[in-house]
């Protein structure tokens, strides 16, 4: 879990198999090509257990590839341990914020700053919208938002 200068960034959704697989990923590889990858302890959660152990949503994947990034994930639970092990829980939208700020309540000396991604956005997109009942073109504009926000949050703690 210990990394080198102890930056850390949790990317959250509803159900772990949308948008935050495809945040977590580009993240990474944004972090890899800047070299700093091994700075960083990154992953990402859902804040729903409903999909638990799924890979990411097919369309992602897709989307993923056709940008040539990769993911392995698994989706999983937001823990409690993750309010102290993160130092940025960064989600998606206001009712996934909401979810965060109730489950962090229960968690004493949680040191996790709770914020939107959009809040990252140059752009000023705030809300990253769910594409699970939505289209290929969907996905992609989630991919772009993460593109876009994850570049200025890199910056931002560089
Ligand atoms: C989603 C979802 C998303 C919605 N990924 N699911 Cl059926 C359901 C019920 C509770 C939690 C989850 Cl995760 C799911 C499956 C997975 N991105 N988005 N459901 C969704 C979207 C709009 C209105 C209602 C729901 C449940």
């Amino acid at each position: 879990m210990a990394t080198t200068s102890g930056k850390s960034v949790l990317f959250v959704c509803l159900g772990n198999i949308c948008r935050s697989p495809i945040a977590e990923a580009v993240f990474r590889k944004m972090a890899t090509e800047a070299g700093v990858v091994d700075q960083w302890l990154i992953d990402s959660g859902a804040t729903s257990d409903w999909n638990v152990g799924c890979p990411p949503d097919a369309r992602g994947l897709a989307c993923l590839k056709a940008h040539a990034v990769d993911s392995a994930h698994r989706a999983r639970q937001v823990t409690k341990d993750d309010f102290m092990n993160f130092e940025f829980i960064l989600c998606m939208d206001e009712s996934n914020l909401r979810d965060l700020n109730r489950k962090a309540n229960n968690v004493k000396n949680h040191r996790a700053k709770i914020e939107l991604l959009g809040a990252y956005d140059p752009q000023k997109q705030l809300i990253i919208n769910d594409p699970y009942y939505g289209s290929a073109e969907d996905f992609e504009k989630v991919y772009e938002q993460c593109r876009r926000c994850c570049k200025a949050f890199l910056e931002s703690n560089s």
